[in-house]
């Protein structure tokens, strides 16, 4: 972990002819008045990226593949010109305007042709984040950033790590990959003592190092890494290179996972600013500026004076048992959320009551269901293989709902990990070969169903019957994909909606939720 000062040199290598005035725009009141400024995509960030620059009389060009009718018409009432267009290669209307600057979604693959044209003629590219941070004083003193990363449990760790900092009576805005663009929260005109900003890959890949451009956060955490999204970074160590960035010139604490050694090498390579330090979390008992746990206490031995011989209470298993917290995955997202609260002055008490309120989202090992003795269990949110192993391991007796867009990841290793624990498995999804390989491969005597309708409306009706046909007495039967949802249903969020659906379809009127059949196993 290497300290240097900042604010000399260039954002990134891509400058083109004349960047002193991009250069100069670091504050919400430097002159944005008519430079000129092409925003790519028309989702939540394209929309917020061009709202913004043109309240600040930039000359301003929205270009998009698809456009949704309602972002569109916003647009034409803010006198925002939009060109849509399969974007194969840059329109007329982007060469004509001419742009200074470019401010690319994060759906943007990198290969993307428009990226490919920026770089050709030396366009600079900024993301939403890099924005975003150049005019974070809008309304008063610019706040400062916590920023948390990882291939799971970010959303988790950015809601709890808020929950913390409201607890001790902070204005909190959680925000960033979590759906609320980071540029609607520096807008909001109440203003904020402190933003806890949730960051992709895709957003950290376009991320400055350096420069006027690049952030200088408070706290920060690379909760775990995992491979993911290998279809978009190209590559493994692409991919952990983009996630590397979230630690850089981090000001007080960098939080790492020392279950993950990738996580510690990272801030070790980091350049942060003077003065700040290395933090640890793991389940295990804690040393000095770490967090941890000692017969089942939750304790900070990082964030007190006297570290090298005692530890501050930040709560108990049992404790988070009783609020349903216990999975150790979650329990390791709640000490990275307390390590980065402790680093803002949050006082144990306050971790304590926001830990004592706190619910998990829907679609993230919630209970749908229990009959029969059988706990029918939504963890839609495991995307990827990594958060799926988590939701596995909580369980003994398994029947598996898997598969999806696999984003490039080799499941192979998942099912030969847990193969013992499963009592059969429903594969769905378009990418079955693959999935169905990897049980053929790893698992060859397990009973394994293949969901192959082209209808999806069919897929979970389908997949619960065949899942209930398995399950015995004392199973859980597990909605975990291990990947993506968008080949078969818009969101994670409708997969699970759709599994919970036919669930109790299924079940008639015969189940009931019980909170006892979370996962039980604890740290
Ligand atoms: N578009 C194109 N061509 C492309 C890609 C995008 O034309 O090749 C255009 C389309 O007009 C489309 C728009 O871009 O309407 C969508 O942009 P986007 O895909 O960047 O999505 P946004 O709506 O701006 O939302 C993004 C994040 N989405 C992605 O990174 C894919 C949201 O994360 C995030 O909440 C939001 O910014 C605010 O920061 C979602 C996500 O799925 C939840 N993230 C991935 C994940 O968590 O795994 C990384």
């Amino acid at each position: 972990m290497g300290a240097h000062s900042y604010g000399d040199g260039h954002a990134d290598g891509t400058t083109g002819p004349d960047t002193s005035r991009l250069d100069r725009l670091t504050s919400w009141h430097s002159d944005w008045t008519g430079l000129r400024v092409a925003v790519l995509g028309l989702g939540v960030t394209g929309f917020a990226a061009a709202d913004t620059l043109a309240e600040l009389g930039a000359d301003v060009l929205v270009v998009a593949g698809r456009a949704p009718d309602d972002r569109a018409r916003l647009l034409e009432v803010l006198g925002i010109p939009l060109v849509t267009a399969d974007l194969d290669s840059a329109p007329d209307e982007l060469v004509a305007h001419d742009a200074e600057v470019l401010i690319v979604s994060p759906g943007f693959h990198p290969d993307h042709a428009l990226l490919l044209w920026a770089a050709e003629h030396r366009i600079p590219v900024w993301g939403d984040i890099e924005l975003a941070w150049r005019l974070r004083d809008k309304v008063g003193p610019a706040a400062p950033w916590i920023l948390v990363t990882g291939t799971n449990g970010k959303t988790t760790t950015v809601q709890l790590t808020a929950t913390m900092l409201a607890a001790a009576g902070h204005r909190v805005a959680p925000c960033g990959n979590i759906g609320v663009p980071v540029l609607d929260a520096i807008r909001d005109p109440q203003g904020w003592d402190v933003l806890v900003v949730e960051l992709s890959s895709y957003q950290l890949h376009h991320l400055p190092l350096s420069g006027p451009g690049a952030l200088v956060p408070w706290s920060t955490t690379c909760l775990n890494v995992a491979d993911d999204h290998l279809d978009w970074h190209g590559s493994a160590a692409a991919y952990r290179d983009a996630k590397a960035k979230v630690y850089a010139n981090t000001r007080v604490a960098c939080v790492y996972n020392k279950a993950d050694v990738a996580t510690m090498r990272m801030v070790e390579d980091a350049e942060v600013s003077e003065g700040a330090r290395a933090i640890g979390f793991g389940l295990g008992v804690p040393g000095p500026s770490d967090l941890g746990i000692v017969e089942g206490i939750l304790c900070d031995r990082a964030f007190l004076e006297e570290r090298f011989d005692t530890a501050i209470e930040l709560s108990t298993v049992a404790d988070l048992a009783a609020v349903g917290l216990s999975a150790p995955h979650v329990v390791a997202n709640i000490l990275a959320a307390a390590a980065l609260a402790r680093s803002f002055d949050v006082p144990p008490e306050a971790i304590r009551d926001a830990l004592a309120d706190f619910r998990l989202d829907a679609h993230r090992i919630e209970v749908v269901a229990v009959s029969e003795g059988i706990s029918w269990i939504d963890d839609s949110k495991a995307t990827n293989p990594h958060a799926a192993d988590a939701s596995l391991a909580a369980y003994d007796s398994v029947v598996w709902l898997v598969g999806g867009l696999l984003k490039g990841v080799d499941i192979g290793e998942l099912v030969a990990k847990h193969a013992d624990r499963l009592r059969g498995a429903v594969v769905i999804g378009v990418e079955r070969a693959e999935v169905l390989a990897a049980f053929r491969r790893h698992a060859p005597t397990l009973r394994v169903f293949e969901i192959d309708s082209d209808d999806t409306g069919e897929v979970m009706p389908n997949a619960v019957g065949l899942a209930a046909s398995l399950a015995e007495a004392g199973d859980v039967v597990l909605l975990a994909p291990a990947a993506a949802s968008m080949d078969q249903f818009a969101s994670y969020a409708e997969r699970g909606a759709q599994f919970a659906q036919a669930v109790h379809d299924y079940l008639g009127g015969g189940s009931h939720e019980d909170s006892s059949s979370s996962p039980g196993a604890g740290v």
